[in-house]
């Protein structure tokens, strides 16, 4: 019998998910997870299901990373979770908080062969801050609360639970009804040492070609408004990555990003913010040898640093970059090297955005890429989130596409998944309903989750997508010919119309084979109010101009 103050388990779950805030559960059904669905209802959670899996846990990301808050994804248990890993391993590379709730097959019948009955607990480990599967209805509420605030502790990540069956279904107390939430947030994290920050503002004051490199981290922390007033104060450049992208305007005078490798080879000084100096800073390399570098996070490193550093702060990021700050002055004669040093890379900057001209005034037919983003640029608002989904396309936009807000720039991180993209846009534009959500897609990516065009079709979510058709996986072909003088499980289908499939799945859809056609497109598919996908074709030619992208 249930008494009048229990719950099943799958309410419990729910329960504690509203009392953090949660409003959204992303999910492709599963009948271990009924009960949960039942709790969400219950509570006033929306549901959102997808087509696939790595769909509902790369929206669960996707969330975080449009919302600095935690996303939350149900997937069933077996196939359904391992189907969501991929996305555990992006969150894991880029810190995003996420809750991945599992189902799991039956405790009663533990090891004698239920469906789908596997253990997930050890495999999805590596990718988690956490990973755990409730060992009672009871105990439930008090896991969910640990598994929220381990996934926002800095650093920042996923987490995994799984429920058995038969607890989920079953009743236990609400034993947390008035349990306050004890909000943990990481620009809450403790201060960075004093020692190493007074050597760190000494460094900055006295530099004379310093640099700021900031990445995912600055925006995890909450940094950016401290940020913007140390460069201004100090006068010191800025660049950006990952989700750093749009914490500094890219319009802003102190901005740069073509002349990133001159000014880090060439910086005496660079403070890096919310960074790991990994493959996208050359394993430290980046920098010149001379370089001083000053690390500043949320908290310490996951990987032990590559390189020699001159001072490290790790802790609260807007009251370590004020500290840095405060009452720094410069002194003359290193303000009139800071101009001298401004103006330097400026003109580097100037000199290679005009080098891009030719490409972004290409005229051929099929379409140059560069061609695209000129005319895809004009059209985008200030505050729109621009998803990056694909390979060489994907670059190019990467190089010449600007964000001038946090999070406005979604990119699948270090972890590099291919797929990402839909889950993204789908949360975003949740997340965001009145802003302008474009996804940019290669054709290699859509293959991975273009069913999910029904997903945002029967959610009445109108993504634009802008995609960049040149009927290979060109991030691969071309460098296979390059060091084989072939290649090999490269093509697509040329010209494929993804846009008809996009309509037979009840979105708007455009084909566009010419310069001067996108603009009309991107017009009738805002007018449209639906999910659309304007399907552009490129020129397979076009290789995107890169060094090294795997190590
Ligand atoms: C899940 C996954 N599989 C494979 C890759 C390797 N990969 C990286 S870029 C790329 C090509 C992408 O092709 P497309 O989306 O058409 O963009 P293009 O390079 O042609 O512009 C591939 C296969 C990956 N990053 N992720
Ligand atoms: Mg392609």
């Amino acid at each position: 019998m249930q008494a009048a103050d229990e719950f099943h388990g799958g309410r419990l779950i729910a329960k504690r998910l509203r009392a953090h805030g949660v409003s959204r559960l992303f999910t492709l059904s599963g009948g271990h997870l009924f009960s949960i669905y039942d709790g969400c209802r219950e509570e006033g959670i929306e549901i959102i299901d997808v087509r696939h899996e790595q769909t509902a846990a790369f929206a669960a990301e996707g969330w975080a990373k449009v919302t600095r808050e935690l996303g939350v994804c149900a997937l069933t248990a077996g196939p359904g979770v391992t189907n969501g890993m991929s996305a555990l391993g992006s969150a894991h590379e880029n810190n995003s908080p996420m809750l991945v709730l599992g189902g799991r097959a039956p405790a009663f019948r533990w090891g004698q062969g239920s469906l789908q009955e596997i253990d997930h607990v050890p495999f999805v480990r590596p990718l988690v801050k956490m990973a755990a599967t409730a060992d009672s209805p009871g105990e439930i509420q008090d896991l969910v609360d640990e598994a929220i605030a381990t996934a926002l502790v800095p650093h920042s990540g996923p987490v995994f639970l799984d429920f058995p069956l038969d607890y989920v279904f079953s009743f236990a107390a609400d034993s947390e009804a008035d349990a306050p939430y004890a909000e943990v947030a990481p620009w809450r994290a403790g201060r960075a040492d004093g020692d190493e920050l007074e050597r760190a503002a000494r460094l900055l004051r006295e530099a004379e070609r310093p640099v700021i490199m900031a990445g995912t981290g600055l925006y995890w922390g909450r940094g950016e408004v401290e940020l913007h007033a140390l460069a201004e104060a100090l006068r010191i450049p800025v660049f950006a990555n990952g989700l750093g992208r749009g914490c500094f305007p890219a319009d802003h005078e102190l901005y740069f990003s073509r002349a990133r490798s001159e000014a880090f080879k060439q910086a005496d000084v660079a403070l890096v913010v919310g960074v790991p100096l990994d493959f996208r800073l050359g394993f430290g390399a980046a920098f010149g040898d001379e370089t001083t570098i000053v690390a500043i996070d949320v908290a310490e490193p996951q990987r032990a640093q590559p390189r020699a550093l001159a001072a490290e702060l790790y802790g609260a990021l807007p009251a370590a970059l004020d500290d840095l700050r405060d009452g720094a002055s410069l002194a003359d004669d290193v303000a009139a090297e800071r101009r001298q040093w401004l103006q330097a890379l400026r003109a580097v900057e100037t000199e290679q955005r005009g080098s891009e001209r030719e490409g972004l005034d290409d005229k051929r037919i099929p379409m140059h890429p560069m061609r695209l983003y000129a005319e895809l640029m004009p059209l985008l608002d200030r505050d729109a989130i621009i998803i990056g989904d694909g390979g060489d396309f994907v670059s190019f936009a990467g190089r010449l596409v600007d964000s001038f807000e946090p999070g406005c720039w979604l990119d699948p991180g270090p972890y590099g998944c291919l797929g990402s993209g839909p889950g993204y846009a789908l949360a975003a534009k949740l997340a965001h309903p009145d802003r302008q959500v474009v996804l940019l897609q290669g054709d290699g990516a859509f293959g991975f989750s273009g069913m999910e065009w029904d997903t945002l079709v029967r959610h009445g979510v109108p993504v634009i997508g802008v995609m960049g058709n040149n009927g290979i996986w060109a991030l691969e072909k071309h460098p296979m010919e390059a060091i084989y003088g072939y290649s090999v499980a490269a093509h697509l289908q040329p010209e494929m119309r993804y846009d008809q499939l996009v309509q037979t799945l009840g979105g708007h859809g455009e084909l566009v084979h010419a310069p001067g056609q996108l603009q009309p497109a991107f017009e009738r598919a805002l007018a449209s109010g639906r999910p659309s996908l304007i399907n552009v074709i490129t020129d397979p030619e076009v290789a995107y101009p890169r060094r090294s992208n795997l190590a």
